[in-house]
């Protein structure tokens, strides 16, 4: 049996098409159902529900083989423990900083301000600032990022952006692009070695998924 960790949402929806390209199809709809073990039309394959930032460590675990996290909560993790094959080029997104459109950034920037930032992504959000030589204090947040710099919680924000309607509704701008983001395949490194013959086909299924269209 191989153990599938998908998160709800944007993930699961844009893995399903690659798994149908290969006749496999999850039997049932997680938005209907509140089982958080799906089975597959295949026996030996089954598909579990966990949060976006938990699939890493679901892998990690050996509570799934293998996994589709983004590269954000993959940073976040910190990746130790997974074999990374493949970009799967879904859940396309990018971690930007966001400020109040009446907040000079570049001006607080210049003037060496030590900035209070909220983000659920300390680690790339440290790591950015580091690099940048600003001072930042950060304020860890779980969601709703966009609400703190309007409470006057925080100066700015790290954060995902797609399309930028969100930022836009909470008259926020971006005045950051600190990378892009898009999810890839994680394998746990011992099952991959103990359940080779299950685990390859799977990985290249994947990858077939993934290969450019000529
Ligand atoms: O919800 P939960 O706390 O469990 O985790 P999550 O929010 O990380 O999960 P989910 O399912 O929302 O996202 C899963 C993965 O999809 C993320 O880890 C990213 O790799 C990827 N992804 C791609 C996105 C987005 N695009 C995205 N736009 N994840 C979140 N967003 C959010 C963003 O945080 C912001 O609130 O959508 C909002 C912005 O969208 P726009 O289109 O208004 O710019
Ligand atoms: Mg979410």
């Amino acid at each position: 049996m191989i153990t599938l960790a998908l998160s709800k949402g944007r993930i699961f929806d844009e893995t399903l098409p690659m798994l149908a390209a290969a006749g496999i199809e999850v039997l049932e709809d997680p938005d209907k159902s509140r089982k958080l073990i799906l089975p597959t039309n295949r026996a030996d394959l089954r598909v579990v529900l966990v949060r976006a930032s938990d699939v890493p460590t679901y892998v990690e675990y050996g509570g799934a083989d293998i996994g589709v996290a983004g590269k954000d909560s993959l940073i976040e993790h910190g990746g130790h423990g997974l074999y990374q094959p493949l970009d799967l080029q879904i859940a396309k997104c990018r971690v930007s900083v966001a400020v109040p459109r009446d907040f000079d950034y570049a001006h607080a920037v210049r003037q060496g301000a030590r900035l209070r930032v909220a983000t659920k992504y300390t680690h790339i959000a440290r790591e950015f600032f580091a690099r940048k030589g600003v001072h930042v204090d950060l304020v860890k947040l779980y969601g709703s990022m966009e609400l703190a710099p309007l409470t006057g919680m925080a100066d700015a924000i790290v954060d995902l952006v797609s399309t930028g309607n969100t930022l836009r509704a909470n008259n926020l701008v971006e005045v950051e692009h600190i990378m892009d983001i898009s999810s890839q395949l994680i394998v746990n490194q011992a099952a991959l070695r103990l359940k080779q013959a299950a685990m390859r086909p799977l990985i290249d299924t994947f990858a077939a998924a993934t290969a450019p269209v000529a």
